[in-house]
């Protein structure tokens, strides 16, 4: 009996003496020391009660040991639920009873808050700090360092990753062992990663781009990690000459260019910079290859399917573009309205199919219908267009989203919040250019008739309730929203009323 992720990605190196983790401080983790981590945190959870197919729920510092306990869910069976840092207690709540997790594992710093929320759903709650220290690392101590890894299919779900909606309700995206190790093997090939390889990984470890993409290819081609608490302008100066490669959202790629110690001597012994999550401008493709010779290779991919599309690591990098399908994923480009194939070269919703895609959303059979085809295609939601050459290009979203930061944030769950404060009668969300960001949060208001909303009381209100990276960078009172003659609020014509509100003013980040 095997478990093929498991199996592929740690126990793989077992006994490997090689480092895995160099990190910040200069200390460095063991492939070996790693899996030894895993398996006392795997005899905790085993002992807690988790049985295989359970959820658990991580809301932790990025640390060794987080990371460790990706690999002891994933050894043990368990099915591991990663949560942003940035999200407020109402927001876990909806993600622990949603998915019913049967553990929740948090900071101590946040403990007293979630321990009535996981005493009221019936799970129990472990602590974990980004020094290592916590419940979970006390019950480690003495825990035997191997673990008889649960077998598992391929079939079996391997993580739950939560992702908003248009209606505003988070979707528990399942992915299975063979999704993300489909994936993880199809992108080492495909970026050419080996045992040599050392990536400076600065991302978050609770979505796909840093836990996937970065860590899961690093780990099947068997190389190392710098690995950095997050992206800290001084500490990236400091490690780049250290690394082979780079991941990053194109915030990452704007903040090195604005710093004059990021120079083409710094990364001659780069060999890679990959850019995704969020479009990266072909100006900062350009200026990218002007100051260092490197080409930056831009992906395109999506939590419910991984990474679909990806430049060519040998041929031309072209920006602007997300390049080709991945070896073994089928990509279209569709009518919106009747979902038919379009001819070469028209504008049109991306449908995937491939191992990459999900299973469905968890417990929204109604939800996962509206999106994923009987035939296995996925709707995408975002607007691309194939050339001539058979480069992909993302030319708008079908949905309403906005990427901030390479954070996804889905206004209808602020318009919510804002419609629902006092002299309030309705709102609208947009994301409007921003410089650092890609694009930001504006709020637009209509008050009731007579009524002159408290935008700082509001302000406070969006805080207690969502994670700081959805907050509305500016919060505006207008007489009415534009409508087309459906009465369908017009957002377009918002996003080009406002669109120079923080396109050129980096201190304009603060609200
Ligand atoms: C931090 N803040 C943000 C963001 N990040 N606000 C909006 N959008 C953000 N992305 C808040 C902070 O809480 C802070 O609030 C203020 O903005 C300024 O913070 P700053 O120090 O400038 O930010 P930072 O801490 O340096 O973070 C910026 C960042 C980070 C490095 C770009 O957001 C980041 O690591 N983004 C990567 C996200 C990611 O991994 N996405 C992948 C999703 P205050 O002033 O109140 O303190 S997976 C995905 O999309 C798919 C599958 C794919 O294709 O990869
Ligand atoms: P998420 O729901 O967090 O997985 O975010 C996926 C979305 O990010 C996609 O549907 C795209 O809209 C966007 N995205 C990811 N990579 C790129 C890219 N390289 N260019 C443009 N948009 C991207």
């Amino acid at each position: 009996m095997t478990n093929p992720l498991y199996d592929a990605l740690f126990g793989v190196h077992a006994g490997k003496a090689t480092p895995f983790l160099h990190l910040a401080d200069g200390q460095i983790v063991t492939h070996d020391g790693f899996l030894r981590l895993a398996a006392r945190i795997a005899h905790v959870l085993t002992k807690a009660g988790l049985q295989p197919g359970d959820r658990l729920a991580a809301q932790v510092a990025k640390s060794p040991d987080a990371l460790a306990l990706y690999a002891a869910c994933a050894q043990a069976g368990i099915v591991f639920l990663p949560l942003n840092t940035a999200y407020t207690v109402d927001e876990l709540t909806y993600f622990i009873e949603n998915s019913a997790a049967r553990t929740v594992i948090c900071d101590s710093a946040g403990a007293d808050e979630l321990r009535p929320v996981a005493d009221r759903l019936g799970a129990q709650l472990l602590t974990l700090n980004g020094d290592g220290t916590g419940s979970l690392m006390d019950g480690a101590k003495g825990q035997s360092e191997t673990y008889p890894t649960v077998a598992r299919a391929a079939d079996d779900l391997a993580a739950f990753l939560y992702t908003s909606g248009t209606t505003g309700r988070s979707k528990g995206a399942m992915l299975t062992q063979a999704n993300l190790l489909s994936n993880a093997r199809t992108l080492a090939e495909h970026w050419r990663f080996d045992a040599d390889d050392i990536l400076l990984h600065a991302l978050p470890i609770f979505h796909t781009h840093g836990l996937f993409v970065a860590t899961n290819v690093t780990l099947i081609a068997g190389g190392a990690m710098i690995f950095l608490p997050n992206f800290d302008i001084d500490l990236m100066i400091e490690k780049l000459p250290l690394a082979t490669v780079m991941m990053g959202v194109p915030t990452f790629y704007t903040r090195l260019l604005d710093d004059d110690r990021f120079t083409g001597n710094l990364v001659r012994d780069m060999r890679l910079f990959i850019s995704g999550s969020a479009p990266l401008l072909a100006e900062t493709h350009i200026q990218f290859e002007a100051r260092t010779g490197h080409r930056i290779l831009e992906r395109y991919g999506m939590t419910e399917t991984n990474m679909n599309t990806s430049n060519p690591y040998d041929g031309e990098r072209r920006a602007g573009t997300v390049g080709f399908p991945l070896p073994g994923v089928d990509l279209k480009v569709c009518d919106p309205k009747t979902g038919a194939e379009l001819p070469q070269g028209e504008v049109g919703v991306i449908e995937v199919r491939g191992p990459n895609v999900f299973k469905g959303y968890w417990q929204m059979p109604e939800k996962t219908a509206e999106e994923l085809r009987p035939n296995g295609f996925f709707i995408t939601g975002d607007l691309g267009q194939i050339d001539g050459d058979g480069y992909v290009h993302i030319v708008g979203r079908d949905k309403d989203l906005i990427i901030s930061g390479g954070y996804n944030i889905y206004p209808k769950e602020i318009e919510l919040v804002l419609d629902a404060q006092p002299g309030v009668l309705e709102s609208a969300v947009i994301g409007v250019p921003h410089a650092d960001f890609g694009e930001t949060v504006l709020g637009l208001l209509v008050p009731e008739p007579g009524a002159t909303p408290d935008t700082d009381a509001i302000a406070d209100a969006v805080r207690d309730t969502l994670a700081r990276f959805k907050h509305p960078r500016k919060l505006l009172v207008i007489d009415e929203l534009p409508r087309n003659t459906m009465g369908k609020v017009q957002k377009n014509a918002l996003r080009n009323r406002y669109c120079d509100l923080f396109s050129d003013n980096r201190s304009s980040v603060t609200q």
